[in-house]
């Protein structure tokens, strides 16, 4: 088997976080009067809070000062919240639970790379708490993707080399963060055509195919 570990990344790829992102967003834009919909919300895949932020004021017609930019990031956090709250084990489709267990029956050490802060959170409401052998997240980076670090530290806690790893990525700045840190990548979801990818999937569970 060409490959020892998966790394995925969550939002977008584990679960459907990535629509509440865009609902919080889209909140936060709205009161700004600031242009925004789900094209340039593509842009925020993969990219911490922050720089999110700042992608979505590129648009505005005003500047604003750094406390009124950490305020902004709270309120769109706090309502993200609240969307996270309502989330269940329910909200793993059967697909993507089925294919993890298949994985790791298999054999494959299995991580999450994700750069939400909110990791944690998410992983216990879907009930995938106890399950990856390792969790490298928003907090134990200092660079966001396209940055390989995310990925460097999941592969550290398999204690598996890059080359030994596969990412599953939904986003751009994802599969250029693989591609940096000399990752194979499986492309899904918007970023499935990306070319610097190895591998396309049309759903979660081709993985199976490739594995
Ligand atoms: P948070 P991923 C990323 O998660 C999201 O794709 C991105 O939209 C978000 O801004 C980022 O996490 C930070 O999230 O505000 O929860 O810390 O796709 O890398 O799993
Ligand atoms: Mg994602």
């Amino acid at each position: 088997m060409k490959y020892k570990g998966i790394i995925f990344d969550l939002d977008g790829v584990i679960c459907s976080t990535d629509e509440y992102h865009y609902l919080a967003w889209q909140a936060l834009a709205s009161r700004l009067d600031i242009p925004f919909d789900r094209e340039r919300n593509n842009l925020l895949r993969g990219v911490s809070r922050m720089e999110s932020l700042e992608i979505i004021l590129e648009k505005a017609e005003r500047a604003y000062t750094q406390d009124e930019k950490l305020a902004f990031a709270q309120e769109k956090n706090e309502r993200y919240r609240e969307l996270l709250k309502q989330m269940s084990e329910k909200d793993l489709t059967d697909e993507v639970r089925n294919t993890l267990h298949a994985l790791k029956a298999k054999g494959l050490q299995l991580a999450i790379g994700s750069s939400s802060k909110n990791t944690p959170f998410i992983l216990e409401r879907i009930g995938l708490d106890k399950f990856f052998m390792g969790v490298s997240d928003g907090n134990c980076i200092t660079h966001s993707k396209p940055h390989p670090e995310v990925f460097l530290k999941a592969a550290d806690m398999l204690k598996l080399k890059p080359e030994e790893c596969l990412v599953v990525e939904d986003a751009h700045a994802g599969v250029e963060a693989a591609a940096a840190g000399g990752f194979d990548c499986a492309a899904m979801g918007d970023a499935r055509d990306d070319q610097r990818a190895q591998w396309h999937l049309k759903r979660f569970s081709d993985l199976l195919g490739i594995i």
